[in-house]
């Protein structure tokens, strides 16, 4: 199954990989393609976890991380934790070709969008108030300066203290759909490799948590001498193995993509066993592949791809 271009990203959002491979097809660059099909799921809040409308951090507000990767010069543009700008994946790309700089984070990163065009807009919509406020009636949200935190018994976000870690780990799992980022790759007929990313990140997140997906190597990497490779699942723990970066480098030294996914999910593994991930990667010539870990929760991971070999994109797992 080696065609080329290819585009390939995260999960079941067909429109972004339809908006990416129509960029292709007219011409547009692999850098145009997976800002164009990011954006589309930036528009389309694809799961509620892309984009403006979901997971409302420990204070209610929703918050953006995303990152994009010219495999051809390895420039990378990234914003975090930016508040108020729906189009992440554009500021990103702004920061990149509009700074010298790799990543803006927060309110600054918000003020650097406004300052570049972006209209400031509230990220909240009923739908993020009501995960919020569901939370906050659960006695979720912890009391840092009482040392008072919540019931563990309830299902509640990311923070706990140590002795919560179990009961976390159920949450996360449970929480599984709840956060489904976009990840691409896009690669034209001479090779050229771009990816990035677009999220949400994690519902209930302590204000000013910062996910793998704008973090280079982690969320995504590209390098158009070897390929290209993206991230989605439990940032926290994925991060600090930066399977992106690991992905492309085992490429690089010839393994096919599926075992290069398949490696870098391993290396996680062994550490945490059960931790909830997934990468997908493709190399300079067309060749693609993804490796989920199945643990319980998330057997099922999706992922779509377009080439020349079919019209309309194609559903994998
Ligand atoms: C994060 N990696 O912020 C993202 C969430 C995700 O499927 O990809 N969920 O941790």
């Amino acid at each position: 199954h080696a065609s080329l271009p290819l585009v390939i990203n995260t999960w079941a959002f067909k429109n972004a990989t339809a908006a990416a491979w129509s960029v292709l097809q007219s011409g547009g660059s692999v850098l145009d393609a997976v800002q164009e099909g990011c954006a589309r799921c930036e528009v389309e809040q694809c799961d509620g976890t892309v984009g403006y409308g979901g997971s409302p951090d420990e204070s209610g507000e929703t918050t953006l991380d995303a990152l994009i990767m010219n495999g051809d010069t390895m420039e990378v543009g990234a914003v975090a934790d930016l508040r108020r700008i729906k189009n992440a994946i554009g500021v990103a790309r702004a920061v990149m070709e509009r700074t010298d700089h790799t990543l803006l984070v927060g309110e600054s990163a918000s003020l650097f969008a406004e300052n570049m065009g972006f209209p400031a807009e509230d990220l909240t919509t009923n739908k993020s108030v009501n995960i919020f406020s569901q939370w906050l009636g659960s006695n979720c949200q912890p009391n840092y300066r009482k040392n008072v935190f919540p019931d563990p018994s309830q299902h509640c976000g990311p923070y706990k203290p140590r002795a919560m870690l179990e009961e976390r780990e159920r949450a996360r799992h449970a929480n599984v759909h709840s956060h489904d980022t976009i990840g691409m790759v896009a690669v034209d007929g001479d090779g050229h490799v771009a990816a990035g990313t677009s999220t949400n990140g994690m519902n209930h997140k302590v204000p000013g948590r910062v996910g793998d997906s704008p973090i280079v190597g982690a969320g995504a990497y590209a390098d158009s001498s070897a390929g290209g490779a993206s991230a989605t699942g439990d940032g926290d723990i994925m991060m600090r193995f930066l399977p992106s970066y690991l992905a492309v480098e085992l490429m690089r030294t010839g393994a096919d993509p599926s075992a290069a996914c398949k490696m870098a999910i391993t290396r996680i593994k062994r550490h945490y066993s059960e931790f909830f991930g997934a990468i997908i990667c493709a190399n300079t010539t067309g060749h693609y592949g993804a490796a989920c870990n199945k643990s319980p929760g998330f057997s099922q991971f999706h992922f779509m791809v377009s080439n020349s070999e079919s019209d309309a994109p194609l559903l994998k797992s």
